[in-house]
């Protein structure tokens, strides 16, 4: 059997504003020529099917677009589950439209889906997240296992009689539980896969998902898989990567996209593994061609910058752009830098060191308005505007009579 595995397609996520949905078209496209072309009889989506919670229209018609065409009119089965970003009863909520596409969704750890044909699929539902069906000759036995917090797992793991003392448990130990449990279906006659949406220890983030992680108690370390597992489909972690510590049957496929700078360096892909019973793994990994890449650029100087942009003006990248300078860059050559190169995404002036020393020593000469304005020049890359300069102004103002006691209170 041959599963495709992707995740984190964060459909609807914006770079500075940007919307990437055309992009996300594109690789998505790609992933289904990839399922066509490698007779993939699954596809597994690892969560983070949107960026957020309540996706635009647009968003989520590619979505469905996007999972009509892998299903291949019910002939491939593919299996979503939620991301931390998901709204789970939302992405939940078009089954009964999908269904006979061979499409199923689960949105929480305790969602079960209810036994029947899913498109050519006849789908025994086991258990809250598990499923089985056959094809070719080989039993499958999917564990699935959305995002959960630790509220969700105490509400999934234990029965209202047992008190909160009881409940008293570090989260890597109830997420294991979990995991056992739902394991306790795999048969060492079938294929079994494990679906999630976790953070393990060890994986080498990029930087996107800390905002994700409330302290350490959510990591988990790659023992919390049970043993009897032959392929664990993880999202969650954008860089594609095998976990650490397991034999390279813990992977995460990574998002379609870079979705950051610091994600630009991976190429991104997702992964074919072909599974038999009770033989490891053999997967490959398939890359994406990335239509639009994200770049750093360092200029020496705004000579160079713009000579730069005026070279990559039809060239499909977003860019990032450091120069080397011994003066602000003024408003109107930012304008004249993004005639030339529409996405640069920032702009950041580079001072020489000297320059800043100087700088520094100015400072303590500074009325609030100069300090404001350097500030904002640094930070933004040009001078702030008059209407910011009399809004400043408006607020110190107001600020003084308070000081005074002017003000009618
Ligand atoms: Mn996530």
């Amino acid at each position: 059997m041959k599963i495709l595995h992707t995740a984190d397609w964060h459909i609807g996520k914006l770079l500075e504003g940007k919307s990437r949905l055309e992009e996300q078209r594109i690789v998505l496209r790609q992933l289904v020529r990839m399922a066509q072309k490698n007779h993939a009889d699954v596809v597994c989506v690892a969560g983070d099917i949107y960026d957020n919670g309540h996706p635009s229209a647009a968003a989520e018609s590619l979505f469905y677009e996007t999972i009509k065409e892998l299903s291949q009119d019910g002939n491939r089965l593919v299996v979503i589950i939620a991301g931390n970003h998901d709204q789970p009863s939302r992405l939940e909520a078009v089954t009964p439209l999908v269904k006979e596409h061979g499409i199923i969704l689960y949105g929480t750890p305790k969602s079960m889906i209810p036994s029947g044909t899913y498109g050519s699929f006849e789908i025994q539902s086991l258990d809250k997240g598990v499923f089985t069906f056959t094809k070719n000759g080989e039993r499958a036995v999917f564990a699935c296992v959305p995002y959960f917090s630790e509220r969700t797992l105490n509400e999934v793991l234990y029965s209202e009689e047992i008190d909160h003392e009881e409940r008293a448990g570090e989260y890597t130990q109830k997420a294991a539980e979990l995991f056992q449990k739902r394991a306790s279906w795999f048969s060492p006659d079938s294929i079994n896969i494990i679906m999630s949406h976790v953070f393990t220890l060890g994986s080498a983030g990029d930087g996107s998902e800390q905002g994700m992680m409330l302290g350490n108690s959510y990591l988990l370390p790659a023992d919390v898989f049970p043993k009897s597992a032959q392929y664990i489909a993880l999202g969650h972690v954008h860089r594609p990567q095998k976990v650490p510590g397991s034999s390279g049957q813990i992977r995460y496929s990574g998002s379609p996209l870079p979705y950051r700078l610091t994600e630009s360096s991976v190429a991104k892909q997702c992964l074919l593994a072909e599974l038999h019973p009770g033989e490891a793994p053999v997967v490959t990994e398939l890359f994406f061609d990335n239509p639009k890449p994200i770049e750093k650029w360092v200029c020496r100087d705004y000579g160079e910058a713009l000579e730069k942009c005026r070279k990559n003006k039809d060239r499909s990248c977003y860019v990032y752009l450091s120069v080397h300078t011994d003066s602000y860059i003024r408003e109107e050559q930012l304008k004249e830098l993004k005639s030339w190169k529409e996405d640069l995404i920032e702009i950041i002036p580079l001072f020489s060191s000297e320059e800043k020393e100087s700088m520094e020593q100015d400072f303590r000469q500074m009325s609030f308005e100069e300090l404001f304005i350097s500030y904002y020049t640094e930070k933004k890359g040009v001078k702030p505007q008059q209407e910011v300069l009399e809004t400043l102004a408006e607020i110190l103002e107001k600020e003084n009579d308070h000081e005074t006691g002017t003000d009618e209170n």
